[in-house]
């Protein structure tokens, strides 16, 4: 009992904890780490150095990244030449070696002289026939241009020889023709047939073609007169109401001069034309000197004082006239 009333005295209890002292250690024991001494007053601070493995692994990596890239270069060698040894030679090829350089291995060969498939178009020994591989095909597909191989440049040559060539074998012409005319058949030739008035009552016919700008040309043309002797015009160096006109008809050739109204006749000859039968006109100027030509021969000479040399063409029937052409040419 006396115990009980002890306990339940009022006073408050202290945890034992606290009474637990810290435990002092007793550093006396425990040497003092040495404090590097500091450097002298004015000296930097030394770098500190580094560790050896480090360095050891570096150049250990080099080294290796070094033996790789020697490795894979002597596998790029050795592909090089192993494609270079399997060229086989090519047309015309020859004396085909592997030469070597630090990009690897590379063909070297000479190529044959005279030889098709050098790329060469050698003179002397190929054309475009025998040899298309190298020899270009220097058809432009134009009457107009006369066309060629130079062997020294090795390129084509179109050269312009005629402003004018047509002879309707295609069924069409560049000839602002009027209603009556056109292109038919004549013998198994296509032809531009021309008649004059007989049909739609037109009292005459006529076409130009060319510009004032062709200058110092020669034409010819083929015609033949059909059904009559009526006869057709053909004017050359025609510009506004200049220029020269051959007037065919009724068996005679006059030379006249001047344009679609105001003509004036320059000279006469007479000509047996026949009907049906077909001719070449040809017509010439140097410098004031003009020749007019059927079938070669020189029907008519005549000394112009005009300086005449440029203009386009006309043809014209007359009346009755009913004439056909053929392979116009109209040559620089
Ligand atoms: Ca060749
Ligand atoms: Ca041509
Ligand atoms: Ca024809």
């Amino acid at each position: 009992m006396c115990s009980d009333l002890i306990m339940k005295d009022d006073t408050p209890q202290i945890p034992v904890a606290q009474k637990v002292q810290p435990e002092v250690k007793d550093i006396s024991q425990v040497p003092p780490k040495p404090t590097p001494p500091p450097p002298p007053a004015g000296e930097p601070t030394p770098p500190p150095k580094p560790k050896k493995s480090k360095t050891k692994k570096i150049v250990i990596g080099l080294v290796l990244t070094f033996v790789l890239v020697i490795v894979a270069y002597g596998i790029f060698i050795a592909i090089t030449y192993l494609n270079c040894s399997k060229i086989t030679p090519k047309t015309c090829e020859t004396n085909i070696k592997c030469g070597f350089s630090l990009s690897g291995f590379r063909s070297t060969s000479e190529m044959k002289d005279n030889c098709c498939g050098n790329a060469l178009c050698e003179e002397g020994s190929e054309t475009n026939s025998d040899c298309p591989t190298d020899c270009p095909n220097c058809d432009d597909n134009s009457k107009l241009t006369a066309d060629s191989f130079n062997y020294q440049t090795q390129e084509c040559e179109n050269i312009a020889t005629h402003y004018f060539i047509e002879d309707f074998e295609e069924g069409k012409t560049s000839i602002s023709k009027k209603v009556n005319w056109k292109i038919i058949d004549d013998q198994g030739d296509k032809v531009l047939d021309c008649p004059g008035k007989e049909i739609n009552g037109v009292e005459n016919d006529w076409a130009s073609f060319g510009s004032d700008g062709w200058a110092n040309y020669e034409t010819e043309l083929n015609f033949k007169l059909v059904e009559n002797l009526e006869g057709f015009g053909f004017h050359f160096f025609s510009k506004g109401e200049q220029g020269y006109i051959v007037d065919i008809r009724d068996r005679k050739i006059t030379f006249k001069t001047g344009g679609q109204q105001g003509r004036e006749e320059v000279s006469l000859e007479p000509f047996d034309f026949k009907l049906d039968k077909w001719y070449t006109l040809k017509t010439e100027k140097t410098e004031s000197d003009i020749k007019i030509y059927i079938d070669d021969v020189v029907v008519f000479e005549y000394t112009d004082s005009q300086l005449l040399n440029a203009g386009r063409l006309r043809i014209e029937t007359f009346g009755d006239g009913h004439v056909r052409l053929d392979d116009i040419s109209i040559k620089k």
